[in-house]
């Protein structure tokens, strides 16, 4: 008897430990991350700082020929900037150490147009070392912009501009101590000053700058480095296809290796793709990546930046945000109030995971083996990971919390050394006894989180409903968040009716019209407010059931657009342009060649000094203007041209173009298309507008 007892404990020892000799780790899905895309993945957020001489002629792109002696930041303090980008809980700072406009904030070997001829310091100053030794102080790693486009060099567009590309790139690689990414902008050729020769060069960005080569270079002198390049080659990284914070629902971190991007494999990565090139979510703080004054009151709020925060982090990719340095060369506080209130609104939203201690269950397990176990996806351990057997697309873990608890966010991550791999899941409570579907999405990848009403319940069951293999889950995270109202919306329409909304559900609105800060007690909004002259309107959201309120929104209106006439057009939904809905877009081709010109008769004369386009707001529209000219006019006969230029960066980021003059009386305007972002004869509007003083 005894005998056969200890030959049965021997027999179920050895079959444990060959049923676990089996159970091998699951195979690798598709392409996975490199070391170096998995330490930048990590990182999860980290800052850009755009400083140039833009910065101190309030442009967006400079042309080449500004003068080094503006640069002069009196202040400059990188110490400043590392301190808030820690604050808000980012990781690194990727410098624009040079953009287009050509100029280096590092004391170049090879170019006159540097920090070097500047006063700032006189001469003697180097702001990326200065970075590179503010980052190492807070514990941040440095990044590098090194704009491909240089619109100051002699040699752009010609084979001798690439040896001094990589001379250039050279020096910052080896100079400044272990840099994490180097960021190559898309913007590529076209006009500019190019060493006095003021004119447009065009490049074939595909062989022009002879990216596998300049590769070789960035991985010998730092092998660390990931590569970030919208401008021809694959790099380790992708555009996102918009500079307004967001990457698609569903984000594969896969790309084809070869062949054209079009915006859909940007915006949502390539289910198949045989590469791995993950998504970095590049956006401001400010709608410019420059510094303008007028932006100070446009600074995104802690709702707005949290949205960035879900819509990037939580959607499977990295969050870069930029701040605009000012020309004394500090962070602005508005900036720096906002980005340390973010830091704490994310820190406070995720410091509690529901998930953690409790027990959970899965429908299938690897082998049924313990180290792939449910309880492995709530081990708060990065390594360790709940999956299922080889043949499994279909399964559900579920999370018991013991007791009714309150939660309002699910956060999920795969184990990405192994792949991406699933495809559609669904997120249910337990409420009274019965299964409530609270969430479904697509993808996951590294992290996904998704955002639905508070709802209490005993359990959660997360069900995969479809995957590319089986899956495998690394953590899930379980959290009731802050929520936040969103600033509202404040619109114009031509009668001069002022209207505010908001996505929110429930709250109502208070307004002031006089640049007073609004309260509970002032006015409250029911229907668009009348007005016909200037008028700055302040605007809250207030939540009745959580007595919470929003931050602030202001905008502020010129001269009242209602005696305005379209001079020559009959087509009435010309008028769209003047109705204040950024989303009604109306377009001018009618067989007309560029360029193309649109008259309007304010009713009224005026002391005009700037005025105001807004592109369609779908950038891969047709008809955004890039080049334009500007007259005005007393009698719609004697015109004076008063600007004329670029709407720089208009493709990228369409946001309202606003351009300054002189001042000049005038009753009517006439806005010139010269050239749109295809190059053909189309010229589309959303809104224009007129300054006055
Ligand atoms: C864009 C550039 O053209 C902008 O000026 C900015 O640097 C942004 C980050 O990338 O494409």
């Amino acid at each position: 008897m005894r005998k056969y007892f200890f030959y049965g404990i021997i027999l179920s020892v050895c079959s444990i430990g060959f049923n676990n000799a089996q159970i091998k780790v699951p195979a690798s899905c598709g392409p996975v991350p490199t070391e170096n895309q998995m330490r930048w993945q990590e990182m999860e957020s980290y800052a850009f700082v755009h400083f140039s001489l833009n910065t101190y002629t309030d442009q967006s792109w400079g042309f080449g020929n500004e003068d080094v002696k503006l640069f002069n930041p009196e202040k400059s303090d990188c110490r400043q900037w590392a301190r808030i980008c820690k604050e808000a809980g980012m990781k690194g700072i990727i410098i624009t150490a040079k953009h287009h406009c050509g100029f280096c904030l590092w004391p170049s070997k090879y170019t006159e147009y540097s920090v070097k001829n500047a006063p700032w310091k006189n001469g003697k100053g180097d702001m990326v070392r200065e970075m590179a030794d503010a980052c190492k102080e807070y514990g941040l790693k440095l990044g590098i912009y090194l704009s491909p486009w240089d619109r100051n060099s002699p040699e752009y567009g010609k084979p001798e501009y690439i040896t001094y590309f990589r001379n250039q790139l050279t020096e910052l690689l080896t100079n400044y101590g272990p840099i994490f990414e180097v960021w190559f902008d898309g913007a590529n050729g076209g006009n500019g000053y190019y060493g006095g020769a003021n004119e447009t060069r065009t490049i074939d960005r595909t062989t022009y700058y002879d990216w596998k080569n300049t590769y070789k270079l960035i991985h010998k002198l730092q092998p660390n480095c990931v590569i970030w390049n919208d401008g021809g080659d694959r790099g380790d990284l992708r555009w996102v296809g918009t500079e307004e914070g967001y990457v698609g629902e569903t984000n594969w971190s896969l790309l084809d290796a070869t062949g054209e991007v079009p915006w859909n494999m940007l915006h949502y990565g390539v289910e198949n793709g045989n590469a791995w090139v993950p998504a970095e979510v590049n956006t401001s703080i400010r709608p410019e990546w420059f510094y303008h004054p007028s932006e100070d009151n446009k600074v995104k709020t802690v709702p707005q930046l949290m949205d960035l925060y879900y819509n990037s982090i939580g959607r499977n990719g990295s969050l870069l945000l930029n701040f605009p340095i000012m020309p004394n060369g500090l962070i602005h506080q508005n900036d720096e109030k906002t980005a340390d209130e973010f830091g704490q609104a994310v820190k406070e939203s995720f410091s509690v995971n529901l998930a953690e201690k409790t027990k959970a269950k899965a429908s299938n397990v690897r082998g049924n083996s313990k180290e792939f176990g449910a309880d492995k996806a709530i081990d708060g351990k990065k390594d360790s990971y709940w999956a299922t057997d080889d043949n499994v697309t279909k399964a559900s873990l579920t999370i018991d919390f013991g007791k009714p608890t309150l939660f309002n966010r699910f956060l999920i991550q795969e184990y990405i050394r192994l792949g991406q791999r699933v495809k559609a899941f669904t997120v249910e409570a337990f409420v009274d006894g019965n299964w409530k579907e609270v969430a479904k999405a697509t993808t996951i990848g590294y992290k996904r989180i998704l955002r639905f009403p508070s709802v209490k319940a005993t359990k959660v069951r997360f069900n995969i409903t479809d995957s590319k293999s089986c899956p495998v889950i690394s953590n899930i995270g379980i959290y009731n968040a802050q929520v936040f109202l969103h600033a509202p919306s404040i619109a114009r329409n031509q009668a001069g009716e002022i209207s505010i909304s908001t996505d929110d559900i429930g709250p109502i609105f208070y307004y002031t019209l006089d640049g007073s800060e609004p309260t509970m007690n002032s006015k409250k909004y029911t229907n668009p407010v009348p007005t016909q002259e200037k008028v700055e309107v302040k605007a809250i959201a207030y939540d009745p059931t959580s007595g919470k309120s929003s931050p602030v929104n202001l905008e502020k209106f010129d001269i009242c657009r209602k005696d305005w006439k379209i001079v020559g057009i009959s087509d009435e939904k010309a008028y769209t342009i003047l109705d204040g809905n950024s989303s009604t877009v109306w377009h001018q081709r009618d067989g007309k060649k560029m360029p193309i010109e649109l008259v309007i008769d304010l009713g009224n004369e005026y002391n005009l000094c700037g005025f105001k386009y807004l592109p369609d707001q779908n950038k891969w529209s047709f008809g955004i203007i890039t080049h334009y000219q500007f007259y005005v006019s007393a009698d719609n006969e004697e015109w004076k041209l008063v600007s004329e230029g670029e709407f720089s960066n208009i493709k990228n980021n369409p946001l309202w173009q606003i351009k300054q003059f002189a001042s000049e009386k005038a009753r009517f305007i006439k806005i010139i298309a010269l050239k749109n972002t295809y190059g053909d004869d189309v010229a589309g509007y959303a809104e224009v507008d007129v300054m006055t003083n």
